[in-house]
């Protein structure tokens, strides 16, 4: 087992890298990495680097002197030179070392994907490519020389020179290690030029496969666009001359923003209309800008360690996130965000891998690319920005920026600046930072009707999380309004800051009780518990002016008919009349509509379940959502069926927000349709189909109806070569299978031949897309488990990433009957016990059965 690191041992490395340069011949079996590094010291000690067990370390010198051999150790993943054979004042190391990036199927450091040799370097990749030391706060200028056969040779920073066989690149803004990149590939360039706001001229070029660049426009596009926004929005510049963005197929994660030489997942990239849905297009606009984002919030100025991570992780995802709502529709935007922050963030806040945004120790960094660092720590950010407003946001970044720049930083340095800038104190609002858990708001309302007056009462309780048994109450901004009961709004958003365990807050000079509107703009990422009859939800899903309060409103209203029917209960018909509101308001932004169509997904039922200290019932809780979409189709069936004739898009396809929104309007409204039609109608959108996000749409119908066959069918006929359209084939039938035909389609899945486990994507598609059918995960036989169990153990010898993080797929087990909570344990107790287990596993399974 690895041992734990915490982040009070960190202690500064006790040299200075002045220059890094690497001269790398490429070879699959055996790739030669001679590294010079420019050192000086600046406080005792050895001088000990940190490398990989794949390392062959064929020579060590100092000032080209072969290291005494008395003087060098290298054991298992350090390599470290005593005290005194090294000079006063500055010199060089180098090293030499083989690797074989062909063996390397963790897909971390050097490696192929289908011929092209790629890099991936954070965390701590860099140290399977030779010595090093991998730290994030060491950071230097890098000049790099690449030679191999390959016709396009690429890594950070610009190129300087290069010939047959060989090409020359300098990084000159210093950075850490994992920020390190290469890629030596038969590649073509989409390519296109951006003139920054100082008049520098930018070469951009997105390299695809020979034959995907018709797929590479769209990403070409995003990255104009993101690098337009980052100056208005930000004032802030590109700084190299070229910028390349690289797909390779095999990825362990979405992308990566090396400097200079971003490296995408192929999905994160290659898009048309005939195999990308509008999702993926927003996705992968969304992930071109956060890589690019993080030129500045994670290379300019980057992490001390990596406890650190969500400082450039949380901003540039709330970076990325104010991105998407400037080009699309903020309000779909927040919504949507919410709704992901809610099932994978609020769902790891609630079971045993919960953790603060920053964590304070760790055995796998890799394991902490979590939810909670990426997703509350741009929520944290938000919460920061409703404090101290939108001047002082501007002003704190503006000083975050100059006063950073160059460096590696903390949440301390972080929080500094906003005190700085603002004057604020935000010794409390810290514990956002440090204090794991998601607190429930709970409110009470009391109305004087004499004195015109509403007092709302607040308390806030946070549960104990592993390691964190007390919580103190921390700053919460709830954002409220006030509507009349005729729906006029009375007193506009309000920001009440919350500060004490218990608080109350008055509004007075009111002219009768009115309907609170409460956490607008999900104003902070709490849950929240308040009596409110059904008829003032209704009114909010009405009236109300905030559009996230009001998609609450609704979503509150289903999941509490939801809830109920799980436990038995008859249907609520408030719920069938409010949706009838809605679907006769025609003015209405149709993925908004979408949004407010949409019902809770049965992992959300099950959470909320739990969160009220019921023991959820995957089985009920399927057979309650699906008779409340029969019974809100069969009462809406001619309204739905007008939408989706109107929302129909006319050609030429577009994947913008107005037609995208249509789309899913239209198939929000064939999802409900199809629960009383047999089929019908997906049938006839597949037939008539497109593009791809119809096909998906219909196609998850037809799959649900048990009539997918043709469609399946023409799909692998038509798309066989394509493999992001083939993950789609592998995650979608497991995913929209009925939950006892689940199993079966997985496993046939799993025994094709191009179910090949060392491509990520293909077995996320596939395990993932069985994870995604609750009933069938949580199989009361515990047969989802131990699919998945089985999965895990053979792919955790091959990619121990990609096995770790899977394994979340396991972390709700406590919520469930203790039958299924023995068999989850019992699966995770055969992982643990397996010999040779993998450290990232390892720390996962442990931690999720603690
Ligand atoms: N920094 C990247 C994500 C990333 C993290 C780890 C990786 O390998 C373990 C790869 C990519 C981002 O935020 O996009
Ligand atoms: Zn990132």
């Amino acid at each position: 087992m690895a041992e734990t690191r915490f982040l009070a041992d960190y202690r500064p490395w006790p040299f200075r890298l002045i220059e890094t340069r690497l001269d790398i011949t490429l070879a699959p079996r055996g790739s030669c990495v001679r590294s010079e590094l420019a050192l000086e010291r600046t406080g005792p000690g050895p001088l000990v680097l940190d490398g990989g067990a794949g390392l062959h370390t064929l020579s060590v010198c100092i000032d080209g002197a072969a290291v005494p051999p008395e003087a060098l150790a290298i054991g298992g993943e350090a390599l470290t030179i005593g005290d005194r054979a090294l000079p006063e004042g500055r010199f060089t190391l180098s090293c030499t070392v083989e690797i074989d990036p062909e063996a390397n199927t963790a897909l971390e450091g050097l490696y192929l994907s289908g011929g092209i040799f790629c890099t991936q370097c954070e965390a701590e990749g860099f140290r399977h490519i030779t010595w090093y030391p991998d730290r994030p706060d060491v950071m230097a200028p890098f000049r790099v020389t690449l030679r191999s056969d390959m016709p396009v040779l690429l890594s950070n920073g610009n190129p300087v020179a290069s010939g047959p066989g060989w090409a020359e690149w300098h990084d000159p803004w210093p950075k850490p290690a994992y920020l390190f990149a290469l890629v030596a590939g038969d590649l073509r360039a989409v390519s296109g030029r951006f003139a920054t706001s100082s008049g520098r001229e930018v070469a951009l070029n997105v390299w695809v496969r020979p034959g995907d660049e018709d797929r590479a426009g769209f990403a070409l596009e995003s990255l104009v666009k993101a690098m337009r926004w980052d100056e208005t929005a930000y004032g802030r510049e590109y700084d190299l001359d070229v910028f390349n963005i690289v797909a390779v197929d095999d990825f362990n994660m979405g992308a990566m923003e090396n400097k200079g030489l971003n490296i995408f997942n192929s999905r994160l990239v290659l898009a048309s209309p005939e195999t990308a849905t509008d999702s993926d297009y927003e996705r992968i606009e969304a992930v071109i800008a956060h890589e690019y984002f993080h030129n500045w919030t994670g290379n300019r100025i980057t992490c001390r360690d990596w406890f650190q991570l969500c400082l450039k992780e949380g901003l540039t995802v709330f970076r990325d996130q104010q991105f998407t709502s400037d080009m699309r529709s903020a309000a779909v935007k927040r919504i949507e965000d919410v709704v992901t922050l809610r099932a994978r963030q609020f769902r790891e806040d609630a079971g045993p891998l919960a953790h603060p945004p920053r964590p304070d120790r760790y055995e796998e960094i890799n394991n902490f690319y979590t939810a909670t660092v990426y997703e509350k720590g741009a929520e944290v950010i938000g919460m920061l920005r409703r404090l101290v407003g939108d001047d002082g946001y501007r002003r704190a970044l503006d000083l975050y920026f100059d006063r950073h720049d160059g460096q590696a930083c903390t949440i301390e340095d972080w929080l500094k600046v906003f005190e700085d800038a603002t004057g604020r104190d935000l010794t409390q609002f810290k514990r956002w930072y440090t204090d794991a858990g998601t607190p429930r708001l709970t409110m009470a309302e009391d109305w004087d009707q004499g004195a015109g007056r509403l007092t709302l009462r607040f308390r806030q309780d946070t549960a104990p999380t592993p390691g964190q048994p007390d919580k103190p109450p921390r700053v919460i901004p709830i954002a409220v309004g006030l509507l009349s009961p005729n729906g006029d709004e009375v007193v506009p958003t309000r920001v009440l800051e919350m500060t004490d365990a218990e608080q109350s807050f008055a509004f007075d000079g009111l002219g009768g009780r009115p309907v609170v509107s409460l956490l607008r703009g999900f104003s902070a990422p709490v849950t929240v518990d308040r009596r409110i009859s059904r008829s003032e939800r209704a009114l909010l899903v009405a009236h109300d002016t905030d559009p996230f309060a009001r998609w609450e409103a609704a979503d509150s209203l289903a999941m509490d008919s939801l809830v109920a029917m799980a436990a038995g209960a008859g249907s609520d018909p408030a719920l069938s009349y409010a949706y009838g509101g809605v679907l006769a308001e025609r003015a209405m932004d149709p993925a908004f509509l979408a949004l407010m169509l949409r019902l809770p997904a049965e992992d959300e039922i099950a959470a909320e379940m739990a969160r009220r200290g019921a023991v959820p019932d995957p089985d009920a809780i399927h057979r309650a959502r699906e008779a409340l979409m029969t019974e809100l189709a069969t009462d809406h069936a001619r309204v739905l069926d007008q939408i989706m004739a109107e929302m129909d898009c006319p050609l030429p396809y577009a994947p913008d927000a107005a037609q995208s929104g249509a789309r899913s309007a239209r198939l929000a409204a064939l999802a409900l349709l199809s629960r009383i039609d047999g089929g019908e109608r997906a049938q006839a959108v597949w037939d008539r189909a497109g593009n791809m996000t119809e096909r998906m749409g219909a196609l998850t119908q037809l799959i649900r109806a048990g009539r997918a066959e043709g469609a399946l069918a023409w799909m692998e006929q038509r798309f066989a070569g394509n493999r992001l359209v083939m993950d789609k084939f592998f995650t979608v039938q497991p995913m929209a299978a009925a939950p006892d035909r689940a199993l079966p389609v997985a496993r046939a899945l799993a025994a094709r031949p191009d179910f090949d486990i060392r491509n990520p994507n293909r077995f996320r598609a596939l395990i993932g897309g069985f994870g995604a059918n609750h009933a069938a995960l949580h199989a009361a036989d515990g047969s989802g488990y131990d699919f998945v169990a089985d999965w895990l153990i053979r792919i955790d010898p091959v990619n121990p990433q990609i096995a770790a993080r899977m394994c979340s797929l396991l972390e709700t087990w406590p919520r469930y009957d203790e039958g299924r909570r023995a068999h989850a344990r019992r699966a995770l107790e055969r992982i643990a016990a397996l010999p040779g287990l993998s450290g990232n596993t390892a720390e996962m399974v442990t931690r999720i059965l603690a």
